[in-house]
Formats: C-alpha cells, structure tokens, sequence
C-alpha cells in the first residue's frame, strides 16, 4: 500500500482515497448545511495546530464549581492539563462561590486560571441555569479582550484523551451521549407550546448536550444571552424546561446551526457502556452520588 499521512490510518471505518482527502464511513461526519463533526480519524492535528499557532489562539474554559461541585475542580484541571489544547495559551475561568475552596494549581507554561467569585443559587436547577447568565456578563466585561474562543463545560468531568483546536469554530455544539441514535421524535425537547424552549416533533436537528459547547466570544454571547433571557421569559410565567439551560440550548442551536459539531467522543458517560463507532473517549463523566451532592449549602 502506497505510503499515506498518519491520519489516514484510522482502522476499518475509513477509507483512503489519496494522499489527502479520505472518507469516514461508519457515522455522520457532515451536517446537512455542511457543519464538520468531529470525529477521531476526520482531520489531522498537525495541521490545525499549525493553522491556530499562525493566529496565536488564546483559549478560555468555563467552569462553574458552586457548593460542593467545588469538589471537582483539581482532577478537572489536573487531567485537562495533560490533553487539553496542548501547546496553546489557556485560561481556565473558575466561577464559584468558595474561593477559598478551589486549590491552588501548578500550571504548564501559557496557561493561567482566574477565579470569578459569584453567586449561589438554593435550587440546583437554578445553579445550573443561570450559568447562562454569568457566562453572558463576563462575557461581555472581560471575556472578550482576554481570549478568543470560550469553550463551556461541566465541571463533574476528567479528560481522559485528547481535546484540540479541531473543536474550534465560531459556534460548536456537542452530541449528547444518550441521545445519539435516537430517532429525532424521541429527542428530550421541551415539548411545551408555551415554553421559549419549545421544539415541535417535526423540527430538530441533533440532540446537544448542556455540557459542552462553546465559539467566539460574540456567539457565545449571542448564545447565553438568548438562553438567559428565554429562561427568564418562561420564569415569568412559571415555566422550566425540562432539562433546564440544555433545552435553551438546543433552542438556539435549532434557530442558529453550530459552525461545527463535536462527535460524543468530546463528551461520554462511561454508563452508557463503550460502543464500536467511539474510537476515543476523550472527555468524561465522573461518577457522582447525586443524593451527597443534593441542594447542599
Ligand atoms: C443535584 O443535586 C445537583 S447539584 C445538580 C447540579 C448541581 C450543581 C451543579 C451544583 O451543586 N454546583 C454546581 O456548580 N453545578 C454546576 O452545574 C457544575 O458546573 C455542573 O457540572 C453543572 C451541571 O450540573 P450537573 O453536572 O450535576 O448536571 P448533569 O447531572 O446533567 O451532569
Ligand atoms: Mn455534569
């Protein structure tokens, strides 16, 4: 066989067509407006490094570490410093309500870590929604002149294998692991006419999880901006939508398609078994015990 890049050589699920263009077969690799998703085997690291070295990209991180969630933080950095945007400049946005909980944390060259102090909330529902918010605002104060691209992630989570500049885009979604092969009609929408989140069974893209999207700071503003004020649109009239700030979220990205579109691998639950299409589990659920965790001040 004729020599090839090394990132041809992705097993029985692509085939090589030339030098440089191949074909992943066993799953979607393409939106229908032509959005990439991203899968292990559908593009090449050392170019897309090179490209965003060329535009010295600085990365930010959100995440939110509210009461005990706290306690997640030190393996959720520990672990993105080994594969997260290797050899690009990051900061890790830490928003809390117990600064003096999150460790101090030793850092390679390029990345830093801001504590952003703000409020709690008594209902975990709450605590999880108004992320949206506080992503918005400090989005808008500082957000915008310290990093190019946010990427917005749960905190209850450890990397475990590479996550790159390939997930990077004016406006990204990720597929929620649970939903993934499930016939659109079967998507956890918010089903409620009156809701803001409100998505008819006949419309709907892809299911995307909460817990993992992100872009340019503009979109990513857009995006919390609309998420927030539809909450506390359906709030005024005594509406939640049922998976809370993930059903605003799949609204938008309904109303605005994501530029790109990150496979499961970006974001898995080891409950949900290891099945043949993921090659890779890069970003994973820590298992936590829900009723330890539970409206706990
Ligand atoms: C149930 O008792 C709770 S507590 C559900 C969420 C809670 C919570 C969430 C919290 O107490 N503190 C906190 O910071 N969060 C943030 O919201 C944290 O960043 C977490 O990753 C995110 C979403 O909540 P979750 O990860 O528990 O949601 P699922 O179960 O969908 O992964
Ligand atoms: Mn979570």
């Amino acid at each position: 066989m004729a020599s090839h890049a090394p990132w041809t050589e992705c097993g029985m699920d692509c085939e090589v067509q030339s030098k440089h263009t191949f074909r992943k077969t066993d799953v979607l690799t393409m939106s229908p407006w032509l959005a990439p998703i991203i899968w292990n085997g559908s593009y090449d690291s050392a170019i897309l490094n090179a490209q965003f070295n060329q535009r010295d990209v600085h990365v930010g991180i959100t995440i939110f570490a509210i009461k005990k969630y706290t306690f997640f933080v030190k393996n959720f950095i520990e672990t993105a410093e080994n594969v997260f945007m290797i050899g690009h400049k990051v900061t890790y946005y830490v928003f809390t309500d117990r600064a003096s909980d999150i460790p101090v944390m030793n850092l390679n060259e390029g990345r830093s870590m801001s504590i952003l102090e703000v409020p709690s909330y008594p209902r975990w529902q709450d605590v999880s929604m108004r992320r949206m918010e506080m992503i918005r605002d400090f989005s808008h104060e500082r957000f915008f002149r310290e990093v190019d691209f946010l990427v917005c992630v749960d905190v209850d989570m450890r990397f475990n294998d590479e996550v790159g500049v390939e997930i990077l885009s004016n406006l990204f979604g990720t597929l929620h692991p649970g939903m993934f092969g499930v016939q659109r009609e079967g998507y956890t929408y918010e089903r409620n006419p009156e809701s803001e989140a409100y998505i008819p069974a006949n419309e709907g893209d892809f299911y995307y999880a909460g817990g993992f999207f992100g872009g340019s700071i503009e979109e990513v503003y857009n995006l919390t901006n609309f998420c927030h004020n539809a909450m506390m649109k359906d709030k005024a009239k005594n509406i939640e939508a049922l998976w809370h700030d993930e059903s605003y979220l799949n609204k938008y990205l309904l109303l605005h398609k994501p530029t790109k579109i990150l496979s499961p691998e970006y974001l898995w639950d080891d409950d949900f078994g290891i099945p043949d299409f993921l090659k890779r589990r890069r970003f994973l659920a820590v298992r936590k015990n829900h009723n330890e965790m539970r409206n706990r001040r």
